[in-house]
């Protein structure tokens, strides 16, 4: 049996901060997983180094189904972000050791492939309406097939997905959070011209995605899917707080409008009604937050039920040891519909180098054995750790919001 001998957490911040653990085999095969929790990075860093990582050494690095329950049903605390994230850093690592032994790219033992490449969505987004059409225009020239469009609100000095600068887009900028204020009329009123704009300067043929972030009350969503019905969108992402699976009959009752849901969710227990009641169209659980792929491929045998497909959060958050293991997993999985792309910087791509590749609006994970991704230790560690927290939102009254 390939024997657990070695693991360690990597903590560096090419730019931004990401959290990985290094998994070694007796036979020196070593593994990589994504444990990178936006603002809580060292959170899960010590619950890898300090609780789980002793409990690793000596574990046959092939058991991973019994590792992952061992994990989860063995802290009896079970679920939680810091606790998942943990877990999905080790059963990536497992999986990434156990295909490099076998010699086959990862999603080869996931089934192999059920497409010839995976359809993605990158992010546009400006300060006006024809700002964030010029650059859906330009993602659209670059090949893209899918664009998710994010304007400024008129009157709030700063909106959640509209960034400083053109290329990239990050959240997390400061070491104490950035106050922001929100206001749902002002928003309201300001998508459906967004999108009326999009369809009449961009044409129907291009995917239109957009992401509430969390903002609305299941009436309210209600009413914005309705007036967006008419813009056809891909998916209106995150349109309330999730937590109530039950709030999304009210928002289903009352449009057409497809609905994307999951990015913060860790586990099946958060979308299983949700999938059940075919409540949504997209589940946006990923490999770092919601278990692994061991976890994942539950939630998407689930959701293929009840005709719910994939669509895998991908933001600059989840490394590319997610990004490589999330595009193993879409290329495999039946039920995929899209994966959402966004762009690493230079210092994080030299920090991991990866055998994914995007051309013509898709990507494909590459056919070297494992995830296909590696990380440069001694480029990571000329990038140390800076806190970084994601902004607070508040409304115009002074009370705490969701961001
Ligand atoms: O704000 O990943 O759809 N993507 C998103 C992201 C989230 C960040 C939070 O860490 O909503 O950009
Ligand atoms: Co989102």
């Amino acid at each position: 049996m390939p024997r657990i001998v070695a693991a360690r957490v990597i903590v560096t911040c090419p730019g931004r901060n990401f959290v990985t653990l290094r998994i070694e085999t007796a036979d020196g095969v070593h593994g990589l997983g994504d444990a990178t929790l936006n603002g809580r990075e060292l959170a899960v860093a010590s619950y890898l180094s300090d609780h789980l990582i002793p409990c690793l050494i000596g574990r046959d690095a092939h058991q991973i189904e019994d590792a992952w329950q061992y994990f989860y049903r063995g802290a009896y605390w079970r679920r939680g972000p810091v606790g998942m994230a943990a877990i999905a850093a080790i059963d990536t690592a497992l999986w990434d050791i156990k295909a490099k032994i076998a010699g086959l790219p990862l999603y080869q033992l996931l089934g192999g492939a059920s497409r010839t490449e995976v359809m993605v969505y990158g992010h546009a987004n400006g300060k006006t309406i024809e700002e964030t059409i010029d650059q859906a225009r330009s993602y659209i020239e670059q090949g893209y097939k899918a664009v998710r469009l994010q304007s400024a609100v008129p009157g709030l000095s700063s909106t959640y997905g509209v960034s400083k600068d053109r290329l990239f887009y990050e959240p997390a900028d400061a070491d104490i959070p950035t106050e922001t204020v929100w206001s749902t009329p002002a928003y309201l009123r300001s998508v459906p011209a967004l999108f009326e704009a999009a369809r009449d300067k961009l044409g129907w043929a291009v995917h239109l995605l957009h992401d509430v972030h969390h903002r609305l009350t299941p009436i309210e969503a209600g009413r914005l899917g309705k007036d967006l019905e008419a813009s056809r969108l891909f998916w209106l992402e995150d349109a309330t707080p999730a937590e109530n699976q039950a709030a999304f009959r009210l928002i289903r009752a009352h449009t057409t409008t497809p609905l994307a849901v999951g990015e913060v969710f860790n586990s099946i227990w958060d979308c299983k009604q949700l999938i059940e009641e075919q409540l949504i169209d997209y589940i946006r659980t990923t490999v770092v937050h919601a278990g692994g792929i061991t976890h994942l491929r539950k939630v998407a045998a689930l959701a293929d039920l009840y005709n719910v497909r994939t669509g895998c959060h991908g933001a600059t958050d989840l490394s590319p040891v997610t990004m490589a293991a999330a595009l193993h997993f879409d290329l495999s999985v039946p039920n995929f519909g899209i994966q959402e792309y966004m762009r690493h910087t230079a210092e994080t791509d030299a920090v991991f180098p990866h055998h994914y590749r995007f051309a013509g609006g898709c990507m494909h994970p590459g056919e070297a054995a494992g995830l296909g991704v590696d990380i440069d230790e001694a480029a990571a560690a000329t990038f140390p750790y800076r806190r970084a927290y994601l902004p607070v939102s508040r409304l115009e009254d002074g009370s705490m919001f969701n961001w």
